[in-house]
């Protein structure tokens, strides 16, 4: 009789929320909802062998592991600051108009504003909304997937942090493409400070975790392994190709595997399979961290391969046969109605159920 399948869950994250983009030049509500977390909770309810648990405070130490404090202390103020200057009477959230690029940057001195438009220089696209309740919502993302990694820790074959706002795009001193803390990173450098020697992270999301890939590009001590849209059509469009493997300790440590569009199950399984190889290869002696995203899935409104339900219980045994303890971190997913379905196949699959 296994344990039930610990799912790391919290209502924070419904306060973000009211969120707009911008598709093809039009707002449109954002792709990233609290109706997702909702659908994963409501699927995992239904199912045997889940049990719900609240994150646990672990406070700003191990974001600052990773991250800028200017990045977490300008999330943590933005909004207060922009209703004390004007600059948003509270109805709609925080979208750059301006950014700090490296362009910009380079050959004069720039400067970071002291408030208002601070936020902006941490930001890198447009897609990134924030609100009142954003920072506290990232926050506890990050307790959610420290809670998983402290379940695996104790015991637990596989945890599962239902994680919101997703995290695989947010970098040392950057945030976009949803995220604001990375969540799967903290997860990974925690083990790590648990006394670790070699942990990997497995990101399946349907886009490159450039932030992911940012944060322990120079690491001997982290593989970084990712499957997704080939860059040259996808966001996040600068970086994801295979030629990028790494530097100085990391040399090799980062792989990237660049997919065509509508790759379905049977072709995505095989790119699986040489992932899953480079992961024994480098024979971690900590849990696998995965970064799960359902982007992939053949419905997706915001992407283009073709995974159908079943093939993520596929995914799931496949990571199984590595015999590691499994941290899964929720990422992205946009296909509402199968999402909850898509996490119960990909989370059955690992624990062989
Ligand atoms: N037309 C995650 O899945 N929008 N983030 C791209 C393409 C940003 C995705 C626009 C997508 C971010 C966690
Ligand atoms: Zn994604």
């Amino acid at each position: 009789m296994q344990l039930p399948v610990p799912v790391i869950r919290s209502d924070a994250h419904l306060d973000h929320d009211g969120l707009i983009e911008f598709l093809n030049g039009a707002p449109v509500p954002c792709f990233e909802s609290p109706a997702r977390a909702l659908a994963i909770e409501n699927a995992l309810r239904d199912a045997p062998g889940y049990e719900f648990v609240e994150p646990d405070d672990h406070g700003l130490e191990p974001v600052l592991a990773l991250h800028d404090p200017g990045l977490n202390e300008t999330l943590a103020n933005a909004w207060q600051d922009a209703l004390a200057t004007g600059m948003t009477d509270g109805s709609r959230p925080l979208l750059p108009d301006s950014f700090l690029t490296g362009a910009y940057a380079a050959g004069h001195p720039t400067s970071r504003p002291g408030r208002s438009h601070r936020l902006w220089s941490y930001a890198f696209d447009t897609c990134t909304p924030l609100v009142g309740g954003t920072y506290r919502a990232a926050r506890v993302a990050v307790d959610a997937a420290l809670t998983a990694v402290d379940r695996v820790r104790a015991g637990a074959p596989l945890a599962y942090a239902l994680c919101r706002p997703p995290g695989h795009h947010a970098g040392r001193a950057m945030y976009g493409g949803y995220c604001f803390f990375n969540n799967a990173a903290i997860s990974a450098q925690a083990l790590i400070d648990h006394g670790a020697q070699r942990v990997a992270i497995l990101d399946i999301d349907y886009h490159h975790g450039n932030g992911s890939q940012q944060l322990f590009y120079d690491r001997g001590d982290v593989l970084y392994l990712s499957l997704h849209a080939d860059p040259e059509r996808a966001y996040p469009y600068y970086t994801g190709y295979q030629t990028e493997r790494g530097f100085d300790a990391g040399e090799g440590l980062n792989r990237n595997f660049p997919l065509p569009e509508r790759t379905d199950g049977t072709r995505y399984l095989g790119v699986l399979g040489d992932a899953l190889r480079l992961v024994a290869e480098f024979a971690p002696d900590g849990p696998l961290v995965v970064s799960a995203g359902f982007d992939t899935f053949h419905l997706d409104p915001i992407a283009d391969l073709a995974l159908q339900t079943d093939d993520y219980a596929e995914i799931g045994s496949a990571i199984s046969t590595l015999g590691l303890p499994v941290v899964a971190v929720q990422e992205g997913g946009y296909a509402v109605d199968a999402l909850g379905d898509n996490v119960r196949a990909l989370l059955d699959g690992i624990r062989g159920a």
